[in-house]
């Protein structure tokens, strides 16, 4: 946990002044239990890369790409190439069970990637489900060993600007694009008491995406156990929760408050306008025909 507290900025660095009293005010950047949430003009990228360089950090990321959505991977990769934490080491992880057919793409040095081989399945929700399972196994396998931070990400998406170390945190989740203006009440939460996702009416922060999600390590460790431990014993009870990992995601991150929260720039979706607040786009879902490409 080192990692996150103690930040330490090269000496005579230059960089704009801050402000306490300018800045954004169309938006809320911090949340009631003081944690940032990032915006495009609430931090600044040179200092941030300039503190992260001096700690000499590995970032992983996992990405699944099951059955036909595989197809995803080339852009997802070509586009992280380009925007995801560049200039650092970035170890990305594939899951899949297409190993051969893998995109070539050419990544920069410090930068890898990796297949790891999961079985087919004949349900979407199934392959959703189970990554947590997945990251949990993969983080007490390998990953212990020498990574700092994790990323977990959709692959049917791609990115469009800058996504780096303003980003790090000790637990961080990112605020659902389709959610993030609406009252708690309309947020898909789980809302069978019988569920270990269940969030009850009137409870909840905000609604965030299972499809983003990261921070420490150990962090990432705890998370991913207890969401895959709670699915499986409601798979026990014979239920699975509204929006699957999502649902168990989304009640995980109202006990264990996030210490950081990505703004809806940090995944958009394709088909959604763009709302005036959203300066930047950084990482979207891509428009696609769900019919044509999940197993059932
Ligand atoms: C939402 C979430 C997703 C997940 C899901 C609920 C966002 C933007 N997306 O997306 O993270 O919580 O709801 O289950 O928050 N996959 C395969 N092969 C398949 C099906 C899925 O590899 O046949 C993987 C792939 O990495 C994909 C991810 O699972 O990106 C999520 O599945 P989805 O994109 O079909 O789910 P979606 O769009 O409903």
């Amino acid at each position: 946990l080192s990692q996150e507290f103690h930040l330490v900025a090269p000496d005579h660095l230059k960089y704009n002044q801050p402000s306490i009293v300018s800045g954004r005010t169309d938006v809320v950047t911090v949340t009631p239990w003081l944690a940032p949430v990032v915006w495009e003009g609430t931090f600044d990228p040179v200092l941030f890369d300039s503190i992260y360089k001096q700690k000499n950090i590995t970032i992983a990321a996992t990405v699944f790409a099951v059955g036909k959505y595989i197809m995803f991977l080339k852009e997802f990769l070509e586009t992280a190439e380009k925007h995801f934490f560049v200039g650092f080491r970035v170890h990305v992880f594939v899951f899949t069970d297409r190993p051969n057919e893998l995109p070539q793409v050419k990544m920069a040095a410090g930068r890898q990637l990796t297949a790891y081989p999961v079985p087919s399945s004949k349900r979407w929700q199934e392959i959703s489900a189970r990554r947590m399972e997945f990251i949990q196994e993969l983080i007490e396998k390998e990953l212990h060993k020498y990574a700092d931070y994790i990323f977990c990400l959709d692959v049917d998406s791609r990115f469009h600007s800058r996504w780096g170390t303003e980003s790090l945190g000790g637990l961080v989740a990112v605020v659902h694009p389709g959610y993030y203006r609406a009252d708690r009440s309309e947020f898909p939460y789980e809302r069978r008491p019988e569920s270990r996702a269940y969030v009850a009416p009137g409870e909840g922060d905000f609604y965030y995406c299972g499809g983003a999600f990261g921070g420490l390590l150990q962090e990432v460790h705890q998370l991913a156990k207890t969401c895959h431990s709670n699915f499986k014993a409601d798979a026990t009870d014979g239920i699975e929760a509204a929006w699957q990992e999502e649902s168990h995601l989304n009640r995980y991150m109202w006990i264990n408050k996030p210490s950081k929260v990505l703004s809806p720039e940090y995944l958009w979706q394709d088909f959604k306008n763009i709302n005036p607040e959203v300066k930047i786009i950084r990482f979207s879902g891509v428009i696609k025909n769900y019919a044509a490409i999940r197993p059932n």
